[in-house]
């Protein structure tokens, strides 16, 4: 029996994640773990445990404990903080894969998930339909993370046969559970603010165009993956994942057709360099054609069921 561990369950996606495969593969197969206590929504729906990442015995005593069979591991310090703590973000992020990577060597997991990001590219790759395969050169502390990550994985993958998955994850938007220390976190505070405010102050320029999915997307895109069989699976670095693009205003807009005072203003700070390192769209033609991703939600989409679940949760 698959029995999955949740390496950062109280984040943006690790919760999802956690409540989802619960869903579909039932409450005891998945533990959840953290380092902080989650909602209340995510506590109760089955195991959880704080465990820090940084503890190598702790997570050996974890796996063996539970018998877990597959990790995911969700836990990262993203762009904006990893910029405020460069040795901070590069030691949790390659730290935490290191330790997870040595699990599956030691024959103690058969399975691995871990997420990159298009932040793996820099200014120095195509901006539009970045393809899968093409410069990267990321100027970005994160960045520089997730691509060093995505080496050790595509090694670890040729030198020694471990069955690592990975995504790079275009930016995320999600009622259930806020983002955090992300450049991308923008698109979901403007929702936000829209409901509480009317107004909102975007901390980047309004013809900033990146990629973004809605969660659903994400959590089906991350279950697909891991449950492609092994002998589709041809990229061992991490699969590009396209959702939409769109920049501020063009969200704004959406948001104006259901809430038409709402008003946007621009006021760039340090996380506009990072935004304009990444690309504006990207080709996931690969993933489509290993194990069929296809994404449902459009921008029109996404205001639509944000506005509408951030209103029932707000009261
Ligand atoms: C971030 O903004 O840091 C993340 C990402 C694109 O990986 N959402």
């Amino acid at each position: 029996m698959t029995k999955s561990l949740i390496i950062g369950a109280c984040g943006q996606i690790g919760s999802e994640l956690t409540l989802e495969l619960r869903k579909q593969r039932g409450t005891e197969s998945v533990v959840a773990t953290d380092i902080r206590e989650g909602s209340s929504a995510l506590m109760n729906s089955g195991i959880f445990e704080i465990l820090d990442v940084m503890d190598k015995t702790a997570v050996i005593n974890c796996v063996e404990k539970h018998e877990i069979t597959e990790v995911y591991l969700m836990a990262a310090m993203l762009s904006a903080t990893a910029e405020k703590y460069p040795k901070k973000a590069w030691d949790l992020n390659m730290t935490s894969l290191s330790h997870i990577l040595d699990l599956a060597h030691d024959g103690l997991i058969s399975k691995i998930f871990w997420p990159s990001s298009i932040a793996v590219f820099g200014p120095t790759t195509p901006k539009k339909n970045t393809p899968q395969v093409t410069i990267m050169e990321p100027t970005s502390v994160y960045g520089i993370t997730k691509l060093a990550g995505e080496r050790w994985c595509d090694y670890y993958y040729h030198n020694h046969n471990i069955d690592v998955r990975s995504i790079r994850y275009p930016g995320l938007i999600s009622w259930k559970t806020d983002p955090g220390g992300g450049t991308t976190d923008y698109a979901v505070e403007i929702y936000h603010k829209a409901l509480t405010n009317g107004h909102y102050n975007c901390f980047l320029k309004e013809d900033t165009e990146l990629p973004m999915m809605y969660m659903n997307d994400a959590i089906k895109a991350t279950i697909a993956i891991m449950e492609a069989d092994f002998s589709d699976i041809t990229v061992w670095a991490s699969y590009n994942l396209g959702g939409v693009s769109f920049n501020p205003q063009e969200i704004a807009v959406t948001i104006q057709k259901h809430i038409p005072g709402f008003s946007i203003d621009y006021q760039p700070d340090f996380r506009q360099k990072i935004a304009d390192s990444w690309p504006n769209s990207i080709d996931d033609q690969v993933a489509f054609d290993d194990w069929g991703w296809q994404h449902e939600f459009d921008l029109d989409a996404i205001t639509k069921d944000m506005l509408l679940n951030l209103k029932i949760k707000k009261g």
